[in-house]
C-alpha cells in the first residue's frame, strides 16, 4: 500500500553522546512468517506501551528498511495514509497512544538478499541475521537492543520444501495448513533485544545428544545441516558439551532454556551468532570430519561453537544498551572462549596464538586510519565495527581486569555483574563498576583503555646494584596519537614481571622496596603502571637478574628493553614463562631479520646470525613435554608481523629477509630437521587432541623447513605426506608446500587430482583456492582470476571471497603489493562489485588498501588512487566509511 520516500543523504554518524532511552518499551512481541523465495510475508503484532523515562510527546518511531508495507493497524483499527510517515528507513506515528498494540504486515524478498542480514536464502534455505541492525529489514521495530522482549513466533512454509521450521525457543504448536503447507509455532519465555531474533526454515537433518546442567535439568542439544553433512557435526557436539561444562564450573554460568540448536549455513558474513537458543552458523565454523577438515579447523569450530555458547550469558541474559558498548559481550566473549581454549588444549600455545594475532593485526588496526577506542565514540556504519579493536583488544582489557584483581576477585565481579544486571541492557561503566565494587580498586583511570585508541609503548630499562642487592626497573610509557586523537594519557596496565638469576638461571625472589607496589604484587601478582615513569625497586637479590617482561602479555603494549642476543639467548632456554620464551625467540629472529632487511636493501650480503642457529639447535635436540609450544617457537614471525615493526615496510626485503632465514637454518640444521619430522608420524587414526595436533603442527613446521631448501629428500617426504592421505591437516600441508615450491612437475597434478576429489565439497575448495593464491612466485596474480572464473567460486558466498580474494590480498604480501600496481587493482574491482553485492564483506575486504601510509611513495600512490577509483561509485555507508577514513588518514 505505502512506498517510502527516498532519502538523498549522505551517510550521517551516530554520535554516543546522544543516547536517549527508547519512547517506547515492547513487552511482547507477535511474528507471523509466511516464507516465500521472493515474496515472504511477515505480520508482526506489538505489545507497547510508554518507556518510564521517556517524555510523554515522543513520537513512536519504529525502523524499517526494504520493507513494503501492506498494512498497519493500532489496536485493531486500521492506519489511513496521514496518520503516520514512511521514509526508507523508518515508519513514524506522530501522537500514539501510551499503549498500545500495533500490527503491521510486509513484504520482503529473502531470495534477492545478497547482503546476507535480515531473512535471505542461502542453498534453498532460509535463515537470518538480525545483528546488529538485521531485524528492521524483516520487520517495523524498534531495532535496538535496549528494547527487550519476549517473543511468539509462528513459521508457516511449503511442507516439502520446508519441512523443517526453526525459531528461538522451544516449540509450543505445529499442524497442517491448506496448499501443502506447514507452520510450527515457537515461544521464547526470556525477553531479548530484536538482534538475537532467528528464523531457519529448509530440508534440514539433525543430530540430536543431551546434556545435564549443574542443577540437573535436561537440555537437548540439535545441530542442523544438510543431509550430506551429518557426518561432520561430531567435534562441534562435543565443543558444545564441553563449553556448557566448563562454563557452569570456571563462571558459574548454567543454560536456562529446554534445548539449545546449531544450524550450519553455507551463506553467512561472519563465523556464527548468539540468536537465543538457536545459533546460526557459518558452515566453516561446524563441520568438521579428519579427511575435510585441518586441525586449525578443528580447533576454530570448538572455539566459535564455546564463544556464541557462552554469549548465552555475556550477552543475551545480560546484553548491551546501545552498539557502542559491543565490547562489553565481544570482549569479555572472547576472553572467556580463550580461556576455554586454553584449558582444553595447551594454555601457553593458546595465548602466543592470540597473541601474534593482536600483535599483527590489531596493532596494524590501531596505527591505522580506521583507528578507533574499544568503546567508539561514534559510527556511520556499526556493521564496520566488529573489529580487532573490539573484539581482541576488548578481551585484552577484560584480561587485565583479571590481572589487576587477580582470577577469585575477577571471578566474583563476574558473578555480581551477571546477577545484578541479569535481563537488562547495559554499559561498559557497569561491568568495570562491579570490578571496582568486589576489589575496592580505583579502576578510573583504567577507563581510559575503552576511550583511548592506539597501542601504548613500554620502554624499559633496567639496573642491578651489586653492593645493594637491588635492581631497579624503570618503565615509560607513551601513546602514540592515532588519526581520531592527537592528545593521549597515561593508562593503568599490569605489568608481570619476572627475575631470572643469570646464574641459576631461575626465578629470582620478588620483594619490592614500595609497600604498595609490594600489596599490588601480592595481590594479582603484577605491577601497576600508571604514571608516564615508574621506577619499581627490587630488593634482596644475591645476583644479577635479566628481566622477564609482560609475561604472558599481560596488557596489550609494545615493549622495547635493550636485551642483548645472549640474554634473549638466556631467556629462550630459561624463562619459566611460557609466552616469554617464545616472545624471547621471536625477539632473537627479529634482530637478525632486520640486519638481513638492511642487506638485502643496500645490496650487501647477507650473513645469518649464528646464534639464531645456536638456538634453534638447542630448541631442536632438547627433549621437551610440550610439542605445541616447540612448534610455535620454530616458527619465524611471519611477514605481516615482520612489516609491523618496520617504519616503512619494504615487502621484498622482508620476503628475501625471511626466507634467507629459514633456508639458513634449513641447511644448518637438516638432519635435526629430519629427526624431529620421522619422530612425530602418526600411525593412529586421526584426532583432533591436544596431543597428536602438538605431533603434527611440530612435524610440519619441520618439513617446511627441508622443503624451503628443496632438498630431494624433503620434496620425497611431501609427495608421500601428500599421497597419504591420512589426514586433511598433512594433506593440506603437504600440498601447500609443494604448490608454494619451483616443483610444478610434482605440485600440478597433486593439485588437479585435489580439485577433482573435492570438487563437491564446497569447504575444502576453499582451501584448494587459498593454498594456491598465496603462492610467493609471481603468477599468483593470473591464478587468482583465472580461478575467480572457476565454477567452484561465487562473489555472493563470503567464504569463497575469504578464500581466494582474502587470502591473496592479506596473506601474499610480495605479489599483492607488486610494484605494476596490478594486486591494488584486483582488489579494488572487487570491493566495487561486492559493495552492491554485499556492503559488510566489501568494507571487510578492503582493509589492505586501507594501509597505504605504510609503504613506500609509489605504492602510496597507487594504492590511493584505486581508493580514489572506489570513492567514485555510488557507495554503500559501510564502504564509504572505510574509504572516507583511509584517504583522510
Ligand atoms: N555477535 C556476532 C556478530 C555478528 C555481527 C554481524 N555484523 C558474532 C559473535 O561475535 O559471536
Ligand atoms: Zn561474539
Amino acid at each position: 500500500m505505502s512506498q517510502a520516500a527516498p532519502t538523498n543523504e549522505k551517510p550521517q554518524p551516530t554520535y554516543l553522546s546522544d543516547y536517549q532511552p527508547p519512547a517506547f518499551r515492547v513487552t511482547h512481541t507477535e511474528l507471523k512468517f509466511d516464507l516465500d523465495p521472493s515474496n515472504t510475508r511477515v505480520t508482526a503484532l506489538l505489545h507497547l506501551e510508554r518507556h518510564p523515562d521517556s517524555d510523554p510527546g515522543r513520537p513512536l518511531t519504529l525502523n524499517g528498511e526494504k520493507l513494503s508495507l501492506q498494512r498497519i493497524a493500532i489496536d485493531g483499527q486500521e492506519l489511513q495514509e496521514g496518520e503516520y510517515r514512511l521514509d526508507e528507513k523508518s515508519l513514524t506515528i506522530d501522537n500514539p497512544p501510551e499503549r498500545m498494540r500495533l500490527e503491521t504486515e510486509v513484504v520482503v524478498d529473502p531470495a534477492s538478499n545478497t547482503a546476507l542480514q535480515g531473512l535471505y536464502v542461502s542453498n534453498g534455505m532460509f535463515c537470518t541475521q538480525c545483528e546488529a541492525e538485521g531485524f528492521r529489514r524483516i520487520t517495523f521495530y524498534p531495532d535496538r537492543p535496549d528494547v527487550m522482549a519476549t517473543f511468539a513466533t509462528t513459521v508457516i512454509g511449503d511442507k516439502t520444501q520446508l519441512p523443517v521450521l526453526l525459531s528461538n525457543g522451544n516449540p509450543v504448536e505445529r499442524g497442517e495448513l491448506p496448499n501443502g503447507k506447514h507452520f510450527v509455532t515457537w515461544e521464547d519465555p526470556h525477553p531479548k533485544p530484536s538482534y538475537l531474533f532467528a528464523l531457519v526454515a529448509g530440508q534440514l537433518e539433525k543430530v540430536e545428544d543431551h546434556f545435564t546442567t549443574m542443577s540437573g535439568r535436561e537440555v537437548l542439544l540439535q545441530i542442523w545441516v544438510e543431509p550430506q553433512n551429518l557426518d561432520k557435526t561430531e567435534h562441534a557436539m562435543r565443543s558444545l558439551k564441553a563449553s556448557m561444562k566448563w562454563d557452569e564450573e570456571t563462571y558459574g554460568r548454567e543454560y536456562d532454556l529446554d534445548r539449545f540448536m546449531i544450524v550450519a549455513v553455507d551463506d553467512f558474513n561472519m563465523g556464527a551468532m548468539e540468536n537465543k537458543g538457536l545459533n546460526i552458523f557459518n558452515s566453516a565454523a561446524v563441520l568438521t570430519h579428519p579427511q575435510t577438515a585441518t586441525d586449525a579447523a578443528f580447533q576454530r569450530v570448538e572455539g566459535v561453537v564455546a564463544h556464541e555458547y557462552f554469549h548465552n550469558w555475556s550477552g543475551n541474559r545480560v546484553t548491551c544498551r546501545d552498539w557502542f558498548q559491543l565490547s562489553l559481550k565481544e570482549g569479555f566473549t572472547v576472553f572467556r572462549d580463550q580461556g576455554f581454549t586454553a584449558d582444553m588444549n595447551s594454555a601457553p600455545v593458546k595465548r602466543i596464538q592470540d597473541v601474534s594475532f593482536l600483535r599483527t593485526a590489531q596493532f596494524a588496526e590501531d596505527s591505522g586510519p580506521t583507528a578507533h577506542p574499544v568503546r567508539p565514540d561514534h559510527y556511520i556504519e556499526i556493521t564496520n565495527f566488529y573489529t580487532l579493536t573490539i573484539y581482541e583488544k576488548g578481551s585484552e582489557i577484560v584480561r587485565m581486569l583479571r590481572h589487576l584483581l587477580g582470577w577469585e576477585t575477577f571471578r566474583k565481579g563476574s558473578d555480581l555483574y551477571f546477577e545484578r544486571f541479569d535481563g537488562q541492557a547495559v554499559t561498559i561503566e557497569d561491568f568495570v563498576g562491579c570490578m571496582a565494587e568486589v576489589s575496592g580498586l580505583d579502576l578510573d583511570q583504567f577507563m581510559r583503555w575503552y576511550s583511548q585508541a592506539g597501542t601504548p609503548e613500554i620502554d624499559a630499562s633496567g639496573d642491578y646494584d651489586y653492593a645493594k642487592g637491588e635492581y631497579h626497573l624503570t618503565l615509560r610509557q607513551r601513546t602514540p596519537a592515532t588519526a581520531d586523537q592527537p592528545d593521549k594519557q597515561p593508562l593503568h596496565l599490569p605489568v608481570k614481571v619476572g627475575l631470572v638469576g643469570t646464574k641459576s638461571g631461575e626465578d629470582l625472589r620478588l620483594t619490592l622496596e614500595d609497600p604498595e607496589d609490594q600489596a599490588n604484587l601480592d595481590k594479582g601478582g603484577v605491577l601497576h603502571l600508571r604514571q608516564e615513569e615508574q621506577t619499581f625497586i627490587f630488593t634482596g637479590l644475591d645476583e644479577a637478574p635479566i628481566p622477564s617482561l609482560l609475561r604472558g602479555f599481560s596488557a596489550p603494549a609494545k615493549l622495547r628493553f635493550p636485551y642483548g642476543r645472549d640474554e634473549l639467548a638466556f631467556l629462550l632456554m630459561h624463562d619459566v614463562d611460557g609466552f616469554n620464551r617464545w616472545d624471547a625467540g621471536q625477539r632473537l629472529a627479529m634482530l637478525a631479520l632486520d640486519d638481513l632487511i638492511a642487506a638485502h636493501r643496500n645490496g650487501v650480503e647477507k650473513v645469518m646470525d649464528s646464534r639464531v642457529v645456536d638456538a634453534f639447535r638447542s630448541l631442536l635436540t632438547t627433549p621437551t613435554e610440550d610439542k605445541a609450544v616447540l612448534a610455535e617457537m620454530l616458527t619465524l614471525p611471519s611477514e605481516a608481523y615482520i612489516a609491523e615493526q618496520q617504519p616503512v615496510v619494504d615487502v621484498d626485503a622482508i620476503h628475501a629477509a625471511r626466507s634467507f632465514v629459514k633456508q639458513s637454518l634449513a641447511y644448518a640444521l637438516r638432519d635435526e630437521f629430519l629427526a624431529i619430522y620421522q619422530a612425530n608420524q602418526i600411525e593412529a587414526a586421526y584426532a583432533p587432541s591436544a596431543g597428536q595436533i602438538a605431533q603434527r603442527s611440530l612435524k610440519n613446521v619441520a618439513l617446511s623447513y627441508l622443503m624451503s631448501i628443496e632438498d630431494e629428500q624433503g620434496v620425497a617426504l611431501a609427495q608421500q605426506q601428500f599421497e597419504a592421505d591420512h589426514n586433511m591437516t598433512d594433506v593440506r600441508a603437504a600440498l601447500t608446500l609443494l604448490v608454494h615450491s619451483s616443483r610444478g612437475d610434482i605440485a600440478d597434478p597433486a593439485l588437479k587430482a585435489f580439485g577433482e576429489k573435492w570438487a563437491h565439497d564446497p569447504l575444502v575448495m576453499d582451501q584448494w583456492f587459498s593454498l594456491q593464491v598465496t603462492r610467493p612466485q609471481s603468477d599468483a596474480l593470473d591464478r587468482v582470476k583465472y580461478l575467480m572464473a572457476h565454477p567452484a567460486f561465487s562473489l555472493k558466498n563470503p567464504n569463497r571471497v575469504r578464500a581466494l580474494i582474502g587470502a591473496f590480498v592479506g596473506q601474499n604480501r610480495v605479489n599483492f603489493h607488486r610494484l605494476d600496481g596490478e594486486g591494488y587493482k584486483l582488489l579494488a574491482d572487487v570491493v566495487i562489485e561486492l559493495n552492491k553485492l554485499n556492503p559488510e564483506i566489501a568494507a571487510r575486504i578492503i582493509t589492505p588498501l586501507t594501509r597505504w601510509q605504510r609503504f613506500d611513495e609509489q605504492r602510496q600512490a597507487l594504492m590511493k588512487a584505486e581508493l580514489e577509483r572506489i570513492r567514485a561509485e555510488d557507495l554503500s555507508p559501510n564502504v564509504y566509511e572505510v574509504v572516507e577514513k583511509a584517504l583522510a588518514g
